[in-house]
């Protein structure tokens, strides 16, 4: 308790503090996570799913893959610690989130300012024109209506670059940071799992686990990402 009480108050006290979120932001949401126990990578191998070579190779199973995602998707909707770090957007207390996330749940909350590091599921691209497609089209695995080209969704594969444009601005914003809060990620993937190290600021990590990622921060908070900012909101209202 006595952690997320100095929590609330660097919350308050700092003048630019940047969010990072994983898959953990969004589990309270109905979304499984990736390397948990009921994580969607208990099934899958992510490098053989959500690569270049898997939708190229096998476009079947890439397409049976995002075609769950998209449908869980569709039934889940941002939680409470979505709408508390819009809220904190709002009232100055947040400056700006990079999110690892694909479901678009902190905009959908409200907040203004995302860097969606790892792309969105629902922007549908073609992959051989990158015109736009449909939602629709992807799920009734209609080719592009352009050129033919497979459909797929607007998130950053393995191997793939991320958006140059996101990436700059996580970075840029990291570092002038002077609090850095993580939030509901095991930080294995790269680059993303750089950016807290490139901050001169103070960092806390709020995770459900946090045994070996959580070392390294000037505080590890320990509880499900809805539940901590919840009670830090408590504290700060
Ligand atoms: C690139 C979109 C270069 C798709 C995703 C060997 C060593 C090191 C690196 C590499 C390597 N081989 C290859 C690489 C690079 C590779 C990489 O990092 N691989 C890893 C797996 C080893 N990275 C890349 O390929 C990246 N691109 O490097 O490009 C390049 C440069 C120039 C030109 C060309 C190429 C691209 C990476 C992006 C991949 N796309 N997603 C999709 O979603 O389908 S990654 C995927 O993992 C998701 O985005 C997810 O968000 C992300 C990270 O996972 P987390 O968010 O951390 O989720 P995870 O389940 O792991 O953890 C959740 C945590 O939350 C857990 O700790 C859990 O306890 C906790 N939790 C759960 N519930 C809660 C909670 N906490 C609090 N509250 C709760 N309720």
């Amino acid at each position: 308790m006595k952690d997320i009480r100095l929590l609330s108050e660097w919350i308050q006290q700092s003048r630019f503090t940047v969010v990072l979120t994983g898959a953990g932001m969004s589990t309270e949401s109905g979304l499984p996570d990736f390397r948990s126990k009921s994580g969607w990578w208990k099934n899958y191998d992510p490098t053989t799913i959500a690569s270049v070579d898997a939708m190229v190779a096998n476009y079947s199973l890439f397409h049976e893959f995002y075609t769950m995602r998209l449908k869980t998707l569709a039934g889940c909707s941002p939680h409470r610690g979505h709408y508390i770090l819009a809220d904190w957007e709002a009232r100055g207390l947040v400056h700006s989130i990079a999110t690892q996330n694909v479901d678009g749940f902190h905009k959908a909350a409200g907040s203004r300012r995302v860097y969606e590091l790892h792309g969105s599921l629902k922007s549908i691209r073609c992959s051989g024109c990158g015109r736009p497609g449909t939602v629709e089209d992807f799920l009734e695995r209609a080719d592009c209506r352009c050129c033919g080209g497979r459909l797929r969704p607007g998130v950053v594969l393995f191997g793939e670059a991320l958006p140059q444009d996101a990436w700059n601005s996580a970075l840029r914003d990291m570092k002038k940071a002077d609090l850095v809060l993580v939030i509901g990620t095991s930080l294995q993937v790269y680059p993303a799992n750089q950016l807290p190290s490139m901050t001169a600021g103070k960092t806390a990590f709020i995770n459900y686990e946090v045994q070996g990622t959580g070392s390294g921060f000037d505080m590890a908070v320990q509880g499900k990402a809805g539940e901590v900012l919840a009670e830090l909101d408590r504290m700060i209202k």
